[in-house]
Protein backbone atom coordinates (compact mmCIF):
# COMPACT_ATOMS: atom_id res chain seq x y z
CA UNK A 1 0.00 0.00 0.00
CA UNK A 2 2.97 2.42 0.42
CA UNK A 3 4.12 1.19 -3.15
CA UNK A 4 4.46 4.90 -4.23
CA UNK A 5 6.08 5.69 -1.85
CA UNK A 6 8.51 3.11 -1.66
CA UNK A 7 9.44 3.67 -5.15
CA UNK A 8 9.82 7.49 -4.31
CA UNK A 9 12.42 6.57 -1.61
CA UNK A 10 14.26 4.00 -4.44
CA UNK A 11 14.70 6.98 -6.87
CA UNK A 12 16.02 9.25 -4.16
CA UNK A 13 18.76 6.86 -3.37
CA UNK A 14 19.05 5.98 -6.98
CA UNK A 15 19.17 9.88 -8.09
CA UNK A 16 21.66 10.55 -5.03
CA UNK A 17 19.35 13.34 -3.60
CA UNK A 18 19.54 13.96 -0.32
CA UNK A 19 16.78 16.45 0.01
CA UNK A 20 14.09 13.73 -1.69
CA UNK A 21 15.77 11.20 0.61
CA UNK A 22 15.22 12.87 3.38
CA UNK A 23 11.85 13.89 2.56
CA UNK A 24 10.21 10.75 1.50
CA UNK A 25 11.58 9.30 5.25
CA UNK A 26 9.81 12.13 6.60
CA UNK A 27 7.06 11.29 4.66
CA UNK A 28 7.17 7.49 6.10
CA UNK A 29 7.04 8.62 9.39
CA UNK A 30 4.30 10.56 9.28
CA UNK A 31 2.23 7.52 7.53
CA UNK A 32 3.45 5.42 10.13
CA UNK A 33 5.50 3.48 8.10
CA UNK A 34 7.49 0.84 9.42
CA UNK A 35 11.11 2.20 9.40
CA UNK A 36 12.40 -1.24 8.74
CA UNK A 37 10.36 -1.54 5.15
CA UNK A 38 11.47 1.83 4.40
CA UNK A 39 15.19 1.09 5.36
CA UNK A 40 14.63 -2.31 3.44
CA UNK A 41 12.39 -2.06 0.68
CA UNK A 42 12.76 1.59 -0.20
CA UNK A 43 16.47 2.87 0.37
CA UNK A 44 18.22 -0.08 0.52
CA UNK A 45 16.56 -1.78 -2.98
CA UNK A 46 17.84 1.82 -4.13
CA UNK A 47 21.31 1.35 -2.99
CA UNK A 48 20.86 -2.19 -4.72
CA UNK A 49 20.33 -0.73 -8.30
CA UNK A 50 22.89 1.47 -8.16
CA UNK A 51 25.70 -0.96 -6.98
CA UNK A 52 24.21 -3.21 -10.10
CA UNK A 53 24.70 -0.23 -12.18
CA UNK A 54 28.17 0.65 -11.23
CA UNK A 55 29.32 -3.56 -11.54
CA UNK A 56 27.53 -3.13 -14.93
CA UNK A 57 29.70 -0.21 -15.77
CA UNK A 58 26.18 1.96 -16.24
CA UNK A 59 26.99 4.26 -13.09
CA UNK A 60 30.29 5.57 -11.66
CA UNK A 61 31.91 6.09 -8.11
CA UNK A 62 30.46 9.68 -7.93
CA UNK A 63 27.20 7.91 -8.44
CA UNK A 64 27.83 5.43 -5.47
CA UNK A 65 28.65 8.46 -3.38
CA UNK A 66 25.82 10.40 -3.82
CA UNK A 67 23.37 7.46 -3.76
CA UNK A 68 25.30 6.77 -0.13
CA UNK A 69 24.87 10.76 1.04
CA UNK A 70 21.33 10.62 0.15
CA UNK A 71 21.10 6.88 2.24
CA UNK A 72 23.10 8.62 5.16
CA UNK A 73 20.01 11.78 5.05
CA UNK A 74 17.23 9.17 4.87
CA UNK A 75 18.67 6.85 7.71
CA UNK A 76 18.90 10.56 10.27
CA UNK A 77 15.41 10.75 9.84
CA UNK A 78 14.57 7.35 10.77
CA UNK A 79 17.19 6.35 13.53
CA UNK A 80 15.04 7.97 15.96
CA UNK A 81 12.60 6.28 14.94
CA UNK A 82 13.91 2.87 14.76
CA UNK A 83 15.35 4.10 18.38
CA UNK A 84 11.70 4.95 19.94
CA UNK A 85 10.14 1.60 18.53
CA UNK A 86 12.18 0.08 20.92
CA UNK A 87 10.73 -1.31 24.40
CA UNK A 88 13.90 -3.06 25.54
CA UNK A 89 15.73 -1.43 28.87
CA UNK A 90 17.79 -3.85 29.97
CA UNK A 91 21.30 -3.80 28.35
CA UNK A 92 21.39 -7.11 26.90
CA UNK A 93 25.02 -7.52 26.24
CA UNK A 94 27.94 -4.69 25.11
CA UNK A 95 28.90 -4.73 21.62
CA UNK A 96 31.84 -3.00 19.86
CA UNK A 97 31.41 -2.76 15.89
CA UNK A 98 33.52 -1.42 13.48
CA UNK A 99 34.14 -1.70 8.95
CA UNK A 100 37.60 -3.67 8.89
CA UNK A 101 41.06 -1.40 7.92
CA UNK A 102 41.14 -0.55 4.27
CA UNK A 103 37.30 -0.54 4.01
CA UNK A 104 35.31 3.13 4.19
CA UNK A 105 31.52 1.11 3.92
CA UNK A 106 29.42 2.07 6.90
CA UNK A 107 25.83 2.15 5.66
CA UNK A 108 25.54 -1.80 6.77
CA UNK A 109 27.79 -1.67 9.64
CA UNK A 110 25.77 1.43 10.74
CA UNK A 111 21.93 -0.10 10.22
CA UNK A 112 23.41 -3.24 12.13
CA UNK A 113 24.39 -0.53 14.89
CA UNK A 114 21.66 0.84 15.28
CA UNK A 115 19.09 -1.74 15.32
CA UNK A 116 21.46 -3.51 17.84
CA UNK A 117 20.78 -0.55 19.39
CA UNK A 118 17.81 -0.28 19.13
CA UNK A 119 17.04 -3.87 20.61
CA UNK A 120 19.00 -3.41 24.14
CA UNK A 121 22.60 -3.52 23.46
CA UNK A 122 24.69 -1.00 24.34
CA UNK A 123 26.78 -0.70 21.20
CA UNK A 124 29.91 1.52 20.82
CA UNK A 125 30.86 2.14 16.94
CA UNK A 126 34.29 2.63 16.26
CA UNK A 127 33.87 3.90 12.62
CA UNK A 128 35.15 2.74 9.23
CA UNK A 129 38.74 1.39 8.12
CA UNK A 130 39.41 0.55 11.52
CA UNK A 131 42.57 -1.74 12.69
CA UNK A 132 43.06 -4.65 14.35
CA UNK A 133 44.24 -2.98 17.70
CA UNK A 134 41.55 -0.63 17.18
CA UNK A 135 39.06 -3.11 18.04
CA UNK A 136 41.28 -5.03 20.57
CA UNK A 137 41.65 -1.93 22.17
CA UNK A 138 38.19 -1.29 22.52
CA UNK A 139 37.27 -4.93 23.10
CA UNK A 140 38.85 -4.18 26.42
CA UNK A 141 37.98 -0.48 27.24
CA UNK A 142 34.33 -1.76 26.87
CA UNK A 143 34.26 -5.03 28.13
CA UNK A 144 32.64 -6.24 24.84
CA UNK A 145 30.83 -9.50 24.80
CA UNK A 146 30.74 -9.11 21.68
CA UNK A 147 33.18 -7.55 18.72
CA UNK A 148 31.15 -7.01 15.21
CA UNK A 149 32.99 -6.83 12.41
CA UNK A 150 32.11 -5.86 8.85
CA UNK A 151 33.75 -6.07 5.79
CA UNK A 152 31.75 -5.35 2.39
CA UNK A 153 35.42 -5.83 -0.41
CA UNK A 154 36.71 -8.83 -0.93
CA UNK A 155 40.02 -7.59 -0.66
CA UNK A 156 39.33 -6.49 2.79
CA UNK A 157 37.52 -9.36 4.39
CA UNK A 158 40.68 -10.94 5.55
CA UNK A 159 40.96 -7.73 7.78
CA UNK A 160 37.89 -10.25 9.87
CA UNK A 161 40.27 -13.05 10.53
CA UNK A 162 43.00 -10.77 11.62
CA UNK A 163 40.87 -9.47 14.16
CA UNK A 164 39.51 -12.97 15.28
CA UNK A 165 43.09 -13.60 15.83
CA UNK A 166 44.21 -10.41 17.22
CA UNK A 167 41.84 -11.18 19.99
CA UNK A 168 42.81 -14.36 20.23
CA UNK A 169 46.62 -13.27 20.39
CA UNK A 170 44.78 -10.57 23.17
CA UNK A 171 43.79 -13.20 25.23
CA UNK A 172 40.42 -12.22 24.97
CA UNK A 173 39.13 -15.51 23.40
CA UNK A 174 36.84 -16.79 23.25
CA UNK A 175 35.39 -14.61 26.23
CA UNK A 176 34.37 -12.57 23.51
CA UNK A 177 32.81 -13.69 20.64
CA UNK A 178 32.63 -12.60 17.19
CA UNK A 179 30.09 -11.81 14.56
CA UNK A 180 30.85 -11.08 11.16
CA UNK A 181 28.91 -9.69 7.86
CA UNK A 182 29.00 -7.53 4.58
CA UNK A 183 27.71 -8.26 1.49
CA UNK A 184 30.83 -10.82 0.12
CA UNK A 185 30.86 -13.08 3.70
CA UNK A 186 29.18 -15.92 3.81
CA UNK A 187 28.45 -18.25 6.59
CA UNK A 188 31.60 -20.67 5.29
CA UNK A 189 33.95 -17.92 5.70
CA UNK A 190 32.58 -17.18 8.83
CA UNK A 191 33.44 -20.62 10.15
CA UNK A 192 36.98 -20.91 7.88
CA UNK A 193 37.93 -18.31 10.03
CA UNK A 194 36.50 -18.80 13.66
CA UNK A 195 33.91 -16.22 14.34
CA UNK A 196 31.33 -17.19 16.34
CA UNK A 197 28.71 -15.90 14.08
CA UNK A 198 27.36 -14.81 10.79
CA UNK A 199 24.50 -12.81 9.59
CA UNK A 200 23.12 -11.50 6.20
CA UNK A 201 21.22 -8.55 7.65
CA UNK A 202 20.26 -6.77 10.31
CA UNK A 203 17.51 -8.32 12.17
CA UNK A 204 19.41 -11.50 11.79
CA UNK A 205 22.84 -9.85 13.59
CA UNK A 206 20.36 -8.65 16.52
CA UNK A 207 18.80 -12.47 16.56
CA UNK A 208 22.66 -14.02 16.13
CA UNK A 209 23.43 -11.47 19.06
CA UNK A 210 20.77 -12.58 21.21
CA UNK A 211 21.82 -16.16 21.00
CA UNK A 212 25.23 -15.54 21.46
CA UNK A 213 24.28 -13.80 24.93
CA UNK A 214 22.07 -16.58 25.87
CA UNK A 215 25.01 -19.13 25.72
CA UNK A 216 22.94 -20.90 22.86
CA UNK A 217 24.34 -20.32 19.50
CA UNK A 218 26.50 -22.84 17.27
CA UNK A 219 29.40 -21.54 15.82
CA UNK A 220 29.20 -19.31 12.57
CA UNK A 221 25.20 -19.86 12.52
CA UNK A 222 23.54 -17.79 10.38
CA UNK A 223 21.47 -15.27 12.47
CO1 LIG B 1 31.50 0.43 -2.85
N1 LIG B 1 31.61 -1.41 -3.51
N2 LIG B 1 33.30 0.69 -3.30
N3 LIG B 1 31.13 2.20 -2.21
N4 LIG B 1 29.60 -0.04 -2.73
C1 LIG B 1 30.37 -2.29 -3.28
C2 LIG B 1 30.49 -3.04 -1.97
C3 LIG B 1 30.44 -3.23 -4.56
C4 LIG B 1 29.78 -4.60 -4.35
C5 LIG B 1 29.85 -2.49 -5.78
C6 LIG B 1 29.88 -3.32 -7.03
O1 LIG B 1 30.91 -3.46 -7.64
N5 LIG B 1 28.76 -3.89 -7.40
C7 LIG B 1 32.00 -3.31 -4.79
C8 LIG B 1 32.72 -4.43 -4.04
C9 LIG B 1 33.18 -5.56 -4.95
C10 LIG B 1 33.85 -6.59 -4.13
O2 LIG B 1 34.87 -6.40 -3.56
N6 LIG B 1 33.22 -7.75 -4.08
C11 LIG B 1 32.43 -1.93 -4.32
C12 LIG B 1 33.65 -1.30 -4.71
C13 LIG B 1 34.46 -2.03 -5.77
C14 LIG B 1 34.07 -0.09 -4.16
C15 LIG B 1 35.38 0.67 -4.46
C16 LIG B 1 36.64 -0.22 -4.53
C17 LIG B 1 35.16 1.46 -5.75
C18 LIG B 1 36.36 2.19 -6.30
O3 LIG B 1 36.94 2.99 -5.62
N7 LIG B 1 36.70 1.85 -7.52
C19 LIG B 1 35.46 1.67 -3.28
C20 LIG B 1 36.22 1.08 -2.06
C21 LIG B 1 36.42 2.09 -1.00
C22 LIG B 1 36.97 1.46 0.27
O4 LIG B 1 36.21 0.98 1.08
N8 LIG B 1 38.28 1.43 0.42
C23 LIG B 1 34.01 1.82 -2.95
C24 LIG B 1 33.46 2.98 -2.40
C25 LIG B 1 32.12 3.16 -2.12
C26 LIG B 1 31.52 4.48 -1.65
C27 LIG B 1 32.45 5.26 -0.71
C28 LIG B 1 31.23 5.33 -2.87
C29 LIG B 1 30.15 4.02 -1.06
C30 LIG B 1 30.19 3.76 0.49
C31 LIG B 1 29.78 5.00 1.26
C32 LIG B 1 29.53 4.74 2.70
O5 LIG B 1 29.34 3.63 3.19
N9 LIG B 1 29.53 5.84 3.43
C33 LIG B 1 29.95 2.68 -1.76
C34 LIG B 1 28.69 2.03 -1.86
C35 LIG B 1 27.47 2.83 -1.39
C36 LIG B 1 28.56 0.71 -2.36
C37 LIG B 1 27.27 -0.09 -2.62
C38 LIG B 1 26.59 0.50 -3.85
C39 LIG B 1 26.25 -0.15 -1.49
C40 LIG B 1 26.80 -0.66 -0.16
C41 LIG B 1 25.74 -0.47 0.88
O6 LIG B 1 25.78 0.46 1.66
N10 LIG B 1 24.69 -1.34 0.83
C42 LIG B 1 27.85 -1.56 -2.83
C43 LIG B 1 27.02 -2.40 -3.79
C44 LIG B 1 26.07 -3.32 -3.04
O7 LIG B 1 26.30 -3.71 -1.92
N11 LIG B 1 25.03 -3.71 -3.70
C45 LIG B 1 29.29 -1.29 -3.09
C46 LIG B 1 23.52 -1.23 1.69
C47 LIG B 1 23.81 -1.88 3.04
C48 LIG B 1 22.57 -1.78 3.93
O8 LIG B 1 24.10 -3.21 2.78
O9 LIG B 1 26.52 -2.91 3.45
O10 LIG B 1 25.67 -5.13 2.49
P1 LIG B 1 25.43 -3.92 3.31
O11 LIG B 1 25.04 -4.35 4.78
C49 LIG B 1 24.05 -5.32 5.06
C50 LIG B 1 24.59 -6.74 5.14
O12 LIG B 1 25.75 -6.96 4.36
C51 LIG B 1 24.77 -6.98 6.59
O13 LIG B 1 23.72 -6.23 7.17
C52 LIG B 1 23.57 -5.01 6.47
C53 LIG B 1 22.17 -4.55 6.60
O14 LIG B 1 21.25 -5.47 6.05
N12 LIG B 1 26.00 -6.57 7.28
C54 LIG B 1 26.33 -7.13 8.47
C55 LIG B 1 26.91 -5.62 6.99
N13 LIG B 1 27.82 -5.56 7.94
C56 LIG B 1 27.50 -6.47 8.88
C57 LIG B 1 28.10 -6.81 10.07
C58 LIG B 1 27.52 -7.83 10.84
C59 LIG B 1 26.38 -8.49 10.41
C60 LIG B 1 25.75 -8.16 9.23
O15 LIG B 1 28.02 -8.23 12.00
C61 LIG B 1 29.06 -7.48 12.56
Amino acid sequence: MHEELLAAMRASIVDGDQDAAAETARQAVAEGMDPLVAIDDGYVSGLSHVGACFSAGDMFLPDMMLAARAMKAAMAVLEPELAARSAQRRVRGRVVIGTVKGDIHEIGKNLVGMMLSASGFEVHDLGVDVPVDRFIEAAREHRADIVGVSALLTTTMTGQRAVVEGLAAAGLRPGVKVIVGGAPVTRAWAAEIGADGYSEDAMGAVALATRLMDGADAPASVG
